[in-house]
């Protein structure tokens, strides 16, 4: 079937796309609206004593100007913290209020401190500039080696010594009794750098209220209407869910940064109610540097046992990582349950621990980024096995491939207490290497051009799909449109075609009937989730399986009472019903006609998560002058258990390879350690991956189909934002090996590279 699974098909919201007819939240307007503009701390930490804004007030258009005290006064909630652990010492993780606007003190630079509202954009702006606040400067910490040294500034009197938890993974002490037995143990530690989000749209949000009602209507760029909901309303309003209604239209790009609520959602639902009209707010690329939530930073020490006959022991994880000045939804996730327990990554490793500290920061709320910790383990464990093998004088590939965990040892579950379900390592690996003509290199290396050349793998393993319930609804009305509810939110991975490919397989109705609908909390789904952690086919797919299933069941029982026959005789098959030896036959739509429309509801629960795997593999020249690196080749191969759309798929994982080589070769937030201010504040100071920094890809799969899901896919989302980044910086320190270089931490700018290259030389 040419529009089937597993087929190439074109993406079809892609039309819409390029010819500049998507509807994003910006696009959206309503009678009576008025422009919100949010005041923002200008510093990274100070006391806050004022917000004087009675001249702001006077200027022309501006409607309103809200402060923490007003919010106070409405009795208006915080942020909440969805992920509150326990220290490993024992007691709950402190969660100081998050106030939608700060209150008393600001914690970190861009913290909302005021909400003007005027008649339009700029006279909000122009108010705003005019708001004067009175802020006592206090001294900043900007990194967590800063923030827990013992003479550091306290960010919140809740967490002493700015301690945001504490937390462990595995048992330490018999961690560390095993690397002391072991035969050899390798150390390495690795600066995981802070990077922005930097999705195409900034985030949105329009605010509505209906006075007779008391319903309120969030419009806002999310990765789904449902959580956002959920997280956002009760903890900001106390009112229960029902009460707002939340829209999610066209969304240009998320990548974990707007799965989470934010400050200004609250606010245009807070001045909506106010003045009885909609309020509408669009971030400036400037603010989204200062406030979207940022990714990954971590300070990790890793220690890697290993026997006589070089299998891995043990592993030891320390890591420090920020959560910024406070705490987001998901604030300390990443480097808690998401990262650690994936620490051994494909390698047998029987004994396993990681102890986390993660402290105030007086700069932007961390929270999920692609891959959200998964990414921070395999870079990890990647490089600690590459520093492996050098320092054994063993290929690199040959350590691994010793120490990989084997399909025949499957369903494994790891020393960090993971079970993998299914997986062939190193037979991907090998895949991959003869793909990316591995043998070859030695020959490309030698090429007399005064470049030197280097070639690195990461083979990543991802733990995909937070555990929990996904709903679809496929309707088939009279006149035979379908449409397909679903819960999970595409915000570019191009759920319409898969979806739509899904369904259009399984009912055997052209795509062109088939419209996919998302993104409204008023959808008839019995349950919805979100699009996070690479969950939309294992568990939107699942619940559209369950769904079309349903509709089928119902339509094979009407159509047996049209065909005058006993149910167990008659077939579907291409989009009909027959009974098989006769003549009789309806089709389903004939069959949803005559019913009057039919209806099939899905509601799925994965509780176990996927194991998507694979090997990356880059090969890199550096230019020793300037220390420039240019990626030659790249090539990977990915055990996607099955592939619903190949086509859809690369494009997941090119985005995905061009995020993870960001990371690696040029993107680094900075604040300055001293007043806290951004230095890297926009894109001529940021660097964002283009076009010319990346080569073509080379992207296959082979797949070993997931045992715990029902369509065996594992979830592709992430994936190449977690395996690009120990393949290219594994490729750089082979390029500058012969230097004696083992060790380099990301971003490897040319500066970076041209200094180490420098002091190896001179050293
Ligand atoms: S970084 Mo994701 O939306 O789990």
């Amino acid at each position: 079937m040419k529009f089937g699974v597993g087929q190439p098909f074109r993406r079809v919201e892609d039309q819409r796309f390029i010819t500049g007819t998507g509807r994003y939240t910006d696009d959206i307007h309503y009678d009576g609206e008025a422009y919100g503009f949010v005041v923002r701390s200008p510093v990274a930490h100070g006391l806050l004593n004022g917000v004087d804004a009675e001249a702001a007030r006077e200027m022309p258009g501006v409607l309103a100007i809200y402060t923490g005290d007003d919010l106070a006064t409405d009795g208006i909630g915080t942020l909440p913290a969805v992920i509150v652990l326990d220290h490993v010492e024992g007691g709950r993780m402190p969660t100081p209020p998050y106030h939608p606007l700060a209150q008393g003190k600001v914690t970190y630079l861009g913290q909302p401190v005021a909400f003007v509202v005027a008649e339009s954009a700029l006279q909000a702006l122009e108010a705003a500039e005019a708001v004067m606040l009175n802020i006592e400067d206090l001294p900043a910490v900007v990194d967590p080696v800063a923030a827990f040294a013992d003479d550091a500034p306290q960010l919140h009197p809740e967490a002493p010594g700015n301690l945001a938890l504490h937390w462990a993974h595995g048992d330490v002490a018999t961690t560390e009794a095993a690397l002391k037995a072991s035969h050899r143990v390798v150390e390495l530690e690795v600066v995981n750098n802070r990077i922005v989000v930097a999705s195409m749209e900034p985030r949105n949000a329009i605010g509505l209220y209906d006075g007779e009602t008391g319903d309120f209507t969030l419009v806002t760029g999310s990765q789904g209407s449902h959580m956002i909901r959920a997280w956002l309303f009760e903890a900001l309003f106390g009112l229960p869910a029902e009460k707002l209604r939340v829209i999610t239209p066209d969304v240009g790009g998320g990548f974990g940064m707007k799965a989470i609520p934010y400050p200004e959602q609250g606010l245009v639902l807070y001045a909506a109610r106010k003045l009885g009209r909609p309020v509408r707010w669009q971030s400036t690329r400037a603010e989204a540097f200062l406030s979207d939530t940022q990714g990954r930073d971590n300070l990790s020490r890793a220690r890697l046992g290993l026997d006589a006959d070089n299998r891995f022991t043990a592993l030891m994880v320390e890591t420090m990582a920020p959560c910024g000045g406070a705490l987001s939804a998901f604030g300390v996730y990443c480097p808690t349950l998401s990262g650690p327990p994936m620490a051994p990554g494909v390698y047998r490793i029987p004994i396993v621990a990681t102890d986390v500290r993660i402290a105030y920061t007086n700069n932007a709320p961390m929270d999920a980024y692609r891959g959200a910790g998964r990414p921070e383990a395999a870079y990890l464990i990647e490089r600690i096995v590459d520093k492996a093998a050098r320092q054994l004088g063993l290929a690199p590939e040959a350590l691994r491939a010793l120490n990989m965990i084997a399909p025949e040892e499957m369903p494994h579950t790891t020393g960090a207490g993971v079970t993998y379900d299914s997986g062939d390592f190193a037979a991907v690996m090998r895949t991959a290497m003869q793909a990316a003509d591995w043998a070859g290199f030695p020959a490309r290396r030698a090429q007399a051009d005064g470049l030197m050349r280097g070639i690195g793998l990461g083979y990543y393993i991802e733990r995909t799909g937070v555990p929990g319930k996904e709903g679809a609804v496929v309707e088939i009305a009279a006149d035979g449109a379908v449409t397909v509810h679903v819960g999970t939110q595409s915000t570019g991975q191009g759920h319409e075609t898969t979806y739509v490919q899904m369904t259009a397989e399984t009912l055997g109705i052209p795509p062109e009937r088939i419209t996919v609908k998302t993104g409204d909390t008023d959808q008839p789904l019995p349950s919805a989730g979100g699009t996070v952690a690479s969950r939309s086919m294992v568990h939107g797919g699942g619940a559209l399986r369950l769904a079309t299933g349903d509709v089928l069941g119902k339509a094979h029982a009407e159509a047996a009472k049209l065909l005058d026959s006993d149910p167990r005789e008659v077939e579907f098959e291409d989009g009909a019903f027959h009974v098989p030896g006769t003549n009789r036959h309806v089709g389903l739509l004939e069959v949803a006609a005559k019913a009057g429309g039919l209806t099939g509801i899905g509601d799925f629960e994965q509780l176990i998560g996927t194991f998507p795997n694979g090997a990356h593999i880059c090969e890199v020249a550096v230019d020793p002058d300037t220390g420039s690196i240019t990626v030659e080749r790249y090539t990977v191969v990915d055990d996607f258990g099955r592939v619903l759309n190949p086509l859809v798929l690369s494009g997941q994982v090119h985005g995905g390879i061009a995020q993870g080589i960001g990371q690696a070769m040029l993107e680094r937030v900075v604040y300055d350690a001293d007043s806290g201010q951004l230095l890297s504040g926009s894109f001529m100071d940021y660097g964002i991956p283009r076009a010319e920094d990346l080569p073509f890809f080379e992207v296959a799969t082979q797949n070993v189909p997931c045992t715990t899901n029902p369509l065996g896919i594992k979830g592709a989302g992430e994936a190449g934002a977690i395996g690009a980044p120990p393949a290219f910086v594994n490729a750089v320190i082979d390029a500058l090996s012969s230097l004696g270089i083992t060790e380099l931490d990301m971003p490897l700018t040319p500066f970076r590279v041209w200094e180490a290259i420098e002091a190896a030389k001179t050293g």
